[in-house]
């Protein structure tokens, strides 16, 4: 096939690459601003390339002509998860979406691959708008942990060096790292309370201080310099002391004083200070 007709073929999936990478990416983004932890930890997508293309159609006995019916991960959305417990979550996730119609659902977390490899795949359909019109097409989405992640990047690598001829020893070894990348992810489960408080506090620290600075950013259009000076040596003061119970007093204060200048100079509310 000439390569200006697998740039034709290849190019919707690159948009549905792209537009479902920045999606996924939002849905992040929509748990860290409603400021909860979010069941996705990193997002990634890639239009397998023709060599792999070309290669699995002749391992599967795929005709060229068919190749878009055929072949269901053109298009590879990956959602990585920190814990096996959130696969789940963003799995039901996915299924709820009415830009995706799950097509089918793989579960090698569940019972893994005889290579070792453990993830939950859902093959969806996915519409994007072309200049011929919408275009239907399937993409492909992985969900697994940084740890299964971990395994399967490496292990996918040694696939491509040594193709089928894996020496046995290392097929052995690479299955006793998917044990051990197994009882990794239970451990982590095991502690995974502990390990959210923990982040869910480092979270909540972050954006009193981010609520705090803003306060202060805004007291000094609208309040007499001297204290807001006063005001953010106090912060640095009670910043140091690394106490969150200070912090969070700190910042209830802050608003009143912010509000109460802001009532003074309404000028300040129309502009948006
Ligand atoms: P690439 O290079 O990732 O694009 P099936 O006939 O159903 O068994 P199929 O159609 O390949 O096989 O589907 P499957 O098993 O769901 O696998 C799809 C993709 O999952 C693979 O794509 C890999 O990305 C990943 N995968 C599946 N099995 C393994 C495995 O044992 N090890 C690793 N590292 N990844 C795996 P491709 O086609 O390999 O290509």
């Amino acid at each position: 096939m000439e390569t200006q007709l697998w740039r034709e073929i290849l190019e919707p999936y690159r948009l549905a690459v792209d537009e479902l990478v920045v999606k996924f990416n939002h849905v992040k983004q929509q748990y860290q601003d409603a400021r909860m932890y979010s069941p996705i930890e990193m997002v990634s997508g890639r239009v397998k390339r023709v060599s792999s293309i070309l290669e699995k159609t002749k391992r599967k006995g795929v005709d060229l002509s068919q190749l878009e019916e055929k072949i269901e991960d053109i298009a590879g959305i990956r959602l990585i998860c920190q814990f096996v417990e959130d696969i789940n979550t963003v799995v039901q996730i996915i299924r709820e979406r009415s830009d995706l119609e799950i097509k089918t659902e793989k579960d090698y977390i569940t019972k893994s691959k005889p290579s070792g490899y453990r993830s939950y795949h859902m093959i969806a359909y996915y519409t994007v708008q072309t200049i011929n019109g919408p275009k239907r097409l399937e993409v492909e989405i992985q969900i697994r942990t940084l740890a299964m992640n971990f395994w399967s990047t490496i292990e996918h690598s040694l696939q491509y060096k040594y193709r089928e001829h894996m020496p046995d020893d290392l097929r052995m070894r690479l299955l006793s790292a998917a044990d051990a990348v197994d009882a990794l992810d239970n451990e982590m489960s095991s502690v995974r309370d502990e390990i959210m408080d923990a982040q869910n506090s480092n979270r909540k620290k972050a954006n009193i201080i981010s609520d705090i600075l803003n306060n202060i950013e805004s007291l000094y259009y609208i309040a007499n310099e001297r204290e807001v000076t006063k005001i953010q040596n106090e912060f640095f003061q009670i910043y140091r002391k690394d106490d969150m119970k200070l912090l969070t007093r700190f910042n209830k204060q802050l608003d009143i004083i912010a509000e109460t200048y802001r009532a003074q100079n309404p000028r300040s509310q129309q502009e948006n200070i």
